[in-house]
């Protein structure tokens, strides 16, 4: 059911809890939120830290059909939700880095960790978002100081982490249905509303090594182009790469 939101204080990894209840039979819609992750992770295998109490750690349960089960749309679309939020909420100017980031002020404010598996006959999808809301400096490890930000770093006061949920919970159903109507222009808006990764230059971390180009655009599929150093577009899919701005 959509809206529903499952709060635990501690927990490894709000995607592994929200699997868990899925696999038990909870909703489509239905949130795992926890104030604490002992194993909070991103992609490939890399961390997520959050001080305690002061992220927004949430994982949302779909049961997508097969078509978008693995569409990188799911990724790109809480990100979307994520930036809207915030833009919403607290009137700061977040924006979005292709495919998982949200930014503010060029740092990272939020990651999102899309798992899809099958389950019985169907799919599930498990988007984990989490947001920095009132860390402080020094409640990031030491090599995040200059890359990670927080809502009140960036606006000098504390907010409401239940506030920033239910904001979220209400975009999300919406922009989850443009996916289920296969309705990528209407995506692709919403994502270039808040994009700052178009137009720049940019590192792409391939697994046969790296290469530097100027993001070009973003296709049907949430793929980026990408013109490499020749001028030749090429298509960069969310789950083989890393993307680094070039200064
Ligand atoms: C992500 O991965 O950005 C996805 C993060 C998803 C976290 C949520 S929290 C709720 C749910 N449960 C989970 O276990 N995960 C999800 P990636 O693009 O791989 O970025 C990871 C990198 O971001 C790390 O290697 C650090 O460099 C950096 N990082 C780690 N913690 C951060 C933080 N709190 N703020 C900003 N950057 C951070």
């Amino acid at each position: 059911m959509w809206g529903k939101v499952v709060r635990y204080a501690e927990v490894t990894s709000t995607n592994d809890l929200a699997r868990d209840h899925a696999r038990r039979g909870a909703t489509e819609g239905t949130v795992v939120l926890a104030d604490w992750q002992a194993a909070g992770r991103g992609r490939l295998g890399r961390r997520w830290e959050a001080a305690a109490g002061q992220g927004l750690l949430a994982s949302l349960i779909l049961r997508p059909p097969a078509a978008a089960a693995h569409s990188a749309w799911l990724t790109l679309l809480a990100g979307v939700a994520v930036a809207e939020t915030v833009r919403e909420v607290t009137d700061l100017p977040a924006g979005l880095k292709w495919p998982n980031d949200v930014l503010l002020a060029d740092r990272k404010l939020a990651g999102i960790l899309t798992e899809s598996s099958r389950l019985g006959d169907g799919h599930l999808a498990i988007v984990g978002i989490g947001l920095n809301v009132n860390q402080t400096s020094d409640d990031f490890p030491p090599e995040l100081t200059t890359a990670a930000t927080s809502l009140r770093l960036g606006s000098g006061r504390e907010w409401d982490r239940r506030e920033l949920l239910d904001d979220l919970t209400r975009r999300l159903p919406s922009l989850y249905r443009l996916l289920l109507d296969h309705d990528s222009e209407a995506l692709r808006q919403r994502w270039l509303a808040l994009d700052q990764t178009i137009g720049r230059s940019v590192t792409v971390e391939a697994a046969d090594g790296p290469w530097q180009g100027r993001a070009a655009a973003i296709d049907d599929h949430g793929a980026l182009w990408v013109e490499d150093a020749a001028g030749e577009p090429r298509r960069v899919l969310a789950g083989d790469v890393a993307l680094r701005f070039d200064r």
